[in-house]
């Protein structure tokens, strides 16, 4: 029996000397320490009690040591389920709960909000800070160096990832060793990863993006990565002359372009530069071109598929455009009324099938029955064209979801936030441009008659409840909403109406 995704990602490389991850300190770890730390990780979650198939929440900050919990769970057959760094206490518990983690794993700094949280669940919790310490890895310096792999198969659970939903609920998208793998064999080949790749790596390790995307196909490869643990400009720049390749969301290329030390110069030896996560304006594929040489490769993917569409490595890549299906994944536009499939050229809804899609959301079977159909086409939610050459192009969201930064927001989570809010009798919550997020969020309050709104008590009631990248960065208060004969708010009327909002940035 085998460990698939173990044994592609982690078990090749036991005993290398390769450097896999170079530190801001200067140290680098090598793919065979790497591996080490990971079953002596390993060990000590079985300790714990954790078997195949159990749920580990983790939100923890961005460490070799957190990336070593992610392959002590392969090993292990347990089941990752990262975590937002940014969520609130009360967030964290509405995860924990819903998947039934038996362990949490959380910064120390965190260990007071969490501790009623894990009891409630039931969970035990440990901690482990950016520094590799804390409980946790305490009760690893007592477990065994050694753990035998646990036999798993392609179609066994590997990770759940929380994708917000429109109506409020977070799901837990359940994904496989086959969805994960699948993905990352595909995208080396695809990209041209090897070992003599360096990533710059600048992501957070807690969604699709940097986790299964970046860190996944270095793995794979048997490549190295630069992990800074944030993205910081000073720090990128520093470290771009090392690298030979870079993926990050459009505010990494906008905010490189605004630093005039980013020129041909700094990165006349990189191969590859990948954009994703969010759309990445047309004009900053131009700038980025002529400041550089390079062409940034778009890529389209999602939590519940990972990566979809690619622009060529070869060919074109094409400005606005996300490229073609990857191969082994079909993809089809389709009426949203009818879901028959529309013609080359026509606006609808994207459809998606192949080895990368998940498993469903997890005991959520009527949301995974809305959207995942039963001949395997999962309905995305976006809306766009196939165009002439066979470019994906995408025009919009059927969902209604805003991406700030990379990071997705829904705005009907926010706004049953504030409706509950002093004086609000209801709330519209919309995404409007902005010059670094590409999108920010503005909540449009209406107050209770007679009432006052006090805005500042408003966000300080929401401060508690929502993660700070998803609160509104502009309150205003109305009247009314603007609403269709239908009764329905009219979003489109309030984003036009606010849409310069964030415009001096
Ligand atoms: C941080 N803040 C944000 C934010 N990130 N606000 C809105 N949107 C964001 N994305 C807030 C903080 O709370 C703080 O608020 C202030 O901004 C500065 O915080 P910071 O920590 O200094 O932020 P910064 O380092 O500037 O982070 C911005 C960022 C980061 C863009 C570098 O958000 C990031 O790394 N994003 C990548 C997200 C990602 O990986 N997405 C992939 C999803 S997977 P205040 O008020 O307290 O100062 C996916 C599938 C696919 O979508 O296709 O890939
Ligand atoms: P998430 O749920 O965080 O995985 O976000 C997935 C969503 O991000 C997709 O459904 C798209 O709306 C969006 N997305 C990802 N990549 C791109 C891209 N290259 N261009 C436009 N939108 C993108």
């Amino acid at each position: 029996m085998t460990n698939p995704l173990y044994d592609a990602l982690f078990g090749i490389h036991v005993g290398s000397d390769a450097p896999f991850l170079h530190l801001p300190d200067g140290s680098t770890l090598s793919h065979g320490a790497f591996v080490a730390l990971a079953a002596r990780f390993a060990a000590t979650l079985t300790a714990q009690g954790l078997a195949p198939g159990d749920r580990l929440a983790v939100q923890v900050e961005k460490s070799p040591e957190a990336l070593a919990v992610y392959a002590a769970c392969v090993q292990a057959g347990i089941v990752f389920l990262p975590l937002n760094t940014a969520y609130t206490p009360a967030e964290v518990s509405y995860f924990v709960g819903n998947s039934g983690a038996k362990l949490v794993l959380c910064d120390p700094r965190a260990e007071a909000g969490l501790t009623p949280v894990a009891a409630e669940a039931g969970a035990t919790l440990l901690t482990l800070g950016a520094d590799g310490q804390g409980s946790f890895a305490e009760a690893a310096a007592q477990a065994p160096a050694e753990f035998e792999t646990v036999p798993r198969t392609r179609e066994d659970l590997a990770a759940f990832l929380y994708t917000s939903g429109t109506t409020g609920r977070s799901k837990g998208a359940m994904l496989s060793q086959e969805n994960l793998l699948s993905n990352a064999e595909v995208l080396i080949d695809f990209w041209r990863f090897t070992a003599e790749d360096t990533l710059l790596h600048a992501l957070p390790i807690f969604h699709t993006h940097g986790l299964f995307v970046a860190t996944n196909i270095t793995l794979l490869a048997g490549g190295a990565m630069i992990f800074l643990p944030k993205f910081d400009t000073d720090a990128m720049i520093a470290a771009l002359p090392r690298a030979t390749s870079m993926m990050g969301v459009p505010t990494f290329y906008t905010r490189l372009l605004g630093d005039a030390r980013f020129d041909k110069e700094l990165v006349s030896h990189m191969r590859l530069f990948v954009s994703g996560s969010a759309p990445l304006l047309a004009e900053t594929h131009r700038e980025f071109e002529d400041r550089t040489g390079h062409r940034i490769l778009e890529r389209y993917g999602m939590t519940e598929t990972n990566m979809n569409t690619s622009n060529p490595y070869d060919g074109a890549r094409r400005a606005g455009t996300v490229g073609h299906p990857l191969p082994g994944i079909e993809l089809k536009i389709t009426d949203p009324e009818t879901g028959a499939e529309l013609a080359q050229g026509e606006i609808g809804q994207i459809e998606v099938r192949g080895p990368n899609v998940f498993q469903g959301y997890w005991q959520m079977p009527e949301k995974t029955a809305a959207e995942l159909r039963a001949d395997g086409f999962f309905i995305t939610g976006d809306l766009g064209l196939i165009d002439d050459q066979g470019y994906v192009q995408i025009v919009g969201r059927g969902k209604d979801l805003i991406i700030s930064g990379g990071y997705n927001i829904y705005p009907k989570e926010v706004e049953l936030a504030l409706d509950q809010a002093p004086g609000v009798l209801e709330s519209a919550v919309i995404g409007v441009p902005h010059p670094d997020f590409g999108e920010s969020v503005v909540g449009v309050l209406v107050p209770k008659g007679g009432a006052e709104i006090d805005l500042e008590a408003v966000a300080d009631q929401i401060t508690g409840e929502l993660a700070r990248f998803k609160q509104p960065r502009k309150l205003v208060v109305m009247e009314a909403l603007p609403r269709n004969t239908m009764g329905k708010v009219q979003k489109n009327v309030l984003r036009d109406q606010f849409a310069e909002t964030f415009a001096a940035g």
